[in-house]
């Protein structure tokens, strides 16, 4: 970037222009991107790219989903059965850090510690015989998915857009220009890999490449990449450096990049056939066909949802001057802009059929990226399918169940040959081979509770359809999940509870523990185990199998640990009163009950609700950016809408440079920043907006639960809720105005509203009373929780006065809107809600 050659006079004429651009789901800047954390990432869920969007030398940075370093690999340490018994004897008398010792040598896998996703390199253009650049400006349109770069340079208008279309498997670009003649460049693939680049006609580049070694496994991926141009005007001219474009008017370059890769177990597609087959069939097509069939299938997922909070001055600036601005300014468009971008990163970075989204979703630079870049089990990998179901993407969960149903063949061989158990385990990592060993070190890897939190998905999946076939596919998943438990719970000596041993509070580490997180019987295992076995059980009664396993499930479920409030009125963290209020760890696994889980709620366990906002408060809220996407959440089901949008501000603190750091964020183009970056933090916050306007796990539909004072009129349609139903709202002054309510599946809606509201047509609303009718919204009682002597509780009682039911048919809308109490009170008895 020759950024010198930007004068002064052509950045007064852009700011006029600027004024007019930019919009209300559009990233866009006045710059061309410097750092990587500053270009603008296209995906179709297969190959990916970052734009950056500079005149001088174009620049897109690329990757394929299945670029992986090694192959096929395992990492189960077979010493495992010799230093269980010890270790769990160390643990339950207090010896935890030989405990930790001893699971280093024989749990801690020996050398596989997990395959990196590696990136494919990059396609550059050379445009060095352009004039200064005037009216520079760059924008991603999210509505689009298409990113586009504009400027003048010697009087012509340059114009380059790039998308990458999930149906027709090519990323596009094309540069044009209000000048006959006037596109001149030289195209080139690069890579840090190993690789070949040629020219394999006039019209095509190629390159191709080898994945690399990592931990002693042999890089196995092949990749091919192709580009090839497609030109109106002008000549192409091959060179041992690439492809010339010389005269053009306009040119349309097709980029198509395969691997090797089948699935976990092979490698044996034809890459190099598979990548011509896509840009071949897409050479055929015109840029505008190919640009419809993209809008058409991108659209079909995007625009499901729409968000408003209204709009402000703040809007006019470019994006990262936004950021920059937002704790101190009133920019409430810039939320729905963030919203929505974490459902345009789901769509574009996970697509069926190809792998889930990883810690940076399909977007890495690095061959070496921050934790390879894999799948991080014990919060990050679930974080990032948290919108999937309520923001109406639920396709984009398929690759997540396809890894489940994955794990549960290869941790079945890590069950039995670590732990001598039958079914399947995972640990707190794994990578596209599927590992389940214990990766790292103990005290981050030996947490054996992977399969219980990723089988959370399978069931969440099917409240939101009622598709019972899809049920019946992944029951065994389900059923093998538990079996693993089954076998691998102990009985503590105090009190006889069945607990999980060694584990950890994910990555944590209690005082007194002697620098070991190795422990049995935490929160958030216990709370894994209620949920696994009370589902299992749940789906094998809903399919009417294994009526004999009931009694087994139901004896482990009333054996596990109930939750427990210490001293200080918190959530305790461990079986024991460890916590410490000056705590601020990242990670806040005990609130796993709070959320993603129901077992803690304003309506059933106000003590519980009331310890685990006390450890919100002793953790503080800044951390890293997954850390804060998940108090967003929180704070929602604390019913605390003003806390959770303070989170929002917080997260949305531009973190300005690339790299580790301490402090998160979001960097210039919206990537959550952890840092370095990491998607999570922005699949967290789009989940903890929604769990801000509707709520759908505590027994009803909680139609705007907590509104912060800030966002005064707004609206959000199309979200999902449990058994089918899609939720359109708006609201004004912080009321509720008009709703509509699809039932997908028909049976018993209830709702709670903030204020009262009348149902149009005969349909009258109903106080709720007892439990849902409704199967989809039941929710297992939880024991009573263990309340330290010395804790002192505020419990806060919340109104439960406007919970109606009214019965639905499938297919049917129904709308409410706004009542006067006075005159349109539906009943004048007052609700008797109660969940049984
Ligand atoms: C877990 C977290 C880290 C990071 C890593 C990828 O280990 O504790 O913060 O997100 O995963």
């Amino acid at each position: 970037m020759k950024s010198g050659l930007y004068i002064t006079i052509g950045l007064l004429i852009s700011i006029f222009s600027f004024a007019q651009k930019g919009g209300k789901y559009k990233l866009w800047y006045d710059k061309p991107a410097k750092q990587w954390v500053e270009a603008l990432p296209v995906g179709n869920g297969n190959m990916a790219a970052m734009v950056y969007g500079d005149p001088y030398q174009e620049k897109l940075q690329l990757n394929e989903g299945t670029f992986w370093s090694g192959g096929p690999s395992r990492n189960d340490n077979p010493d495992a059965p010799k230093v269980l018994d010890s270790i769990r004897y160390y643990l339950f008398h207090g010896n935890y850090k030989r405990a930790q010792i001893l699971a280093d040598k024989g749990l801690t896998a020996k050398t596989v510690h997990g395959s990196a996703f590696q990136n494919i390199g990059d396609f550059t253009l050379d445009l060095n015989n352009l004039k200064e650049i005037r009216n520079y400006y760059r924008e991603l349109d999210i509505e689009k998915a298409i990113a586009t770069t504009t400027f003048t340079s010697g009087g012509i208008y340059f114009k380059r857009e790039v998308f990458a279309s999930i149906p027709d498997h090519v990323i596009v670009i094309k540069l044009s220009s209000d000048h006959k003649n006037a596109l001149n460049f030289t195209a080139k693939f690069n890579s840090e890999l190993k690789k070949n680049v040629k020219a394999i006609d006039a019209n095509t580049l190629q390159m191709d490449g080898i994945s690399s070694t990592l931990d002693g496994i042999p890089g196995q991926v092949k990749f091919n990449a192709l580009a090839k141009f497609i030109t109106k005007g002008g000549k192409t001219q091959t060179s041992e450096e690439g492809i010339s474009v010389s005269n053009a008017h306009e040119v349309m370059i097709l980029i198509s990049i395969a691997t090797n890769f089948t699935d976990y177990k092979n490698l044996n597609t034809d890459e190099v056939a598979k990548a011509r087959k896509y840009i071949e069939a897409a050479a055929n097509k015109s840029f505008k066909t190919l640009v419809q069939n993209h809008l058409n299938a991108y659209q079909n997922y995007f625009k499901r949802v729409d968000l408003n909070l209204g709009t402000s001055e703040a809007a006019k600036n470019p994006t990262d001057v936004r950021i920059k601005n937002f704790a101190t300014g009133y920019d409430p468009e810039l939320i729905s802009l963030y919203y929505q971008f974490g459902r345009y990163l789901l769509i574009s970075s996970s697509q069926p059929g190809g792998q889930p989204a990883n810690l940076q979703g399909i977007w890495n630079n690095s061959n070496k990226p921050a934790w390879d870049s894999k799948y991080t089990i014990n919060i990050n990998t679930e974080m990032n399918y948290w919108p999937a179901e309520k923001t109406n993407l639920s396709e984009m969960h398929e690759p997540l169940i396809q890894m489940i149903k994955d794990l549960s063949e290869t941790g079945k061989e890590t069950a039995k040959t670590m732990y001598n158990s039958r079914g399947w385990v995972a640990h707190h990592n794994t990578d596209i081979w599927r590992i389940t060993g214990v990766v790292d070190f103990a005290n981050a890897g030996m947490w054996p509770m992977g399969g219980a939190w990723l089988s959370q998905h399978l069931w969440e999946k099917y409240l939101y359809s009622g598709d019972e076939h899809y049920l019946r596919t992944i029951y065994p998943v389900l059923k093998s999940a538990a079996q693993f438990y089954e076998d691998f719970l102990i009985e503590e000596p105090a009190h006889h509870w069945l607990v999980a041993s060694p584990s950890m509070s994910p990555e944590n580490i209690p005082q007194g523990h002697q620098g070991s997180a190795l422990a049995a019987g935490n929160t958030m295992d216990n709370q894994l185990m209620f949920d696994l076995f009370t589902k299992t059980k749940k789906a094998a009664q809903i399919l009417n199998t294994d009526s004999d396993k009931i009694q087994v499930w139901n004896t482990i479920i009333s054996k596990l640990p109930p939750m427990k409030i210490g001293s200080y009125g918190q959530l305790q963290e461990w079986m024991e009163d460890l916590d410490d209020p000056k705590d601020n760890h990242r990670h806040v696994s005990h609130l796993y009950g709070l959320f993603p889980s129901n077992q803690i709620s304003p309506f059933t366990t106000p003590e519980l609700l009331d310890a685990s906002r006390t450890v919100l408060i002793h953790r503080g809220d800044v951390s890293t950016g997954w850390s804060m996407g998940w108090k967003v959440n929180l704070w929602a089901k604390l019913l605390d809408g003003n806390h959770a949008n303070k989170l929002i501000k917080d997260q949305l603190t531009l973190v300005e440079k690339d790299g580790w750091g301490s402090k998160g964020g979001t960097y210039p183009n919206l990537f959550d920043a952890h840092p370095p970056f990491q998607i999570d933090g922005n699949f967290g916050c789009t989940s903890g907006i929604t769990e801000m306007l509707l709520q759908t796990q505590n027994g009803f539909i909680d139609i705007l639960p907590t509104l912060p004072d800030e966002w005064k009129s707004g609206s959000i349609s199309g979200l999902k809720a449990y058994g089918g139903f899609e939720v359109s709202v708006s609201w004004e002054n912080n009321q509720a105005k008009e709703m509509t309510i699809k039932s997908g599946l028909g049976g018993n809606c209830r709702i709670r509203l903030p204020n009262e509201m009348k149902l149009s047509g005969n349909t009258k609303l109903k106080n709720a009373e007892g439990k849902n009718p409704n199967p989809f919204f039941e929710i297992p009682e939880t024991p009573k929780p263990l309340i330290s002597d010395k804790a002192r509780l505020n419990p806060v009682e919340i109104k439960t006065d406007l919970i109606y039911d009214f019965p639905t048919e499938a297919g049917k809308l129904y709308t409410l809107k706004w009542s006067d109490k006075s005159s349109e009170r539906q009943s004048e008895t007052k609700s008797t809600y109660n969940k049984n």
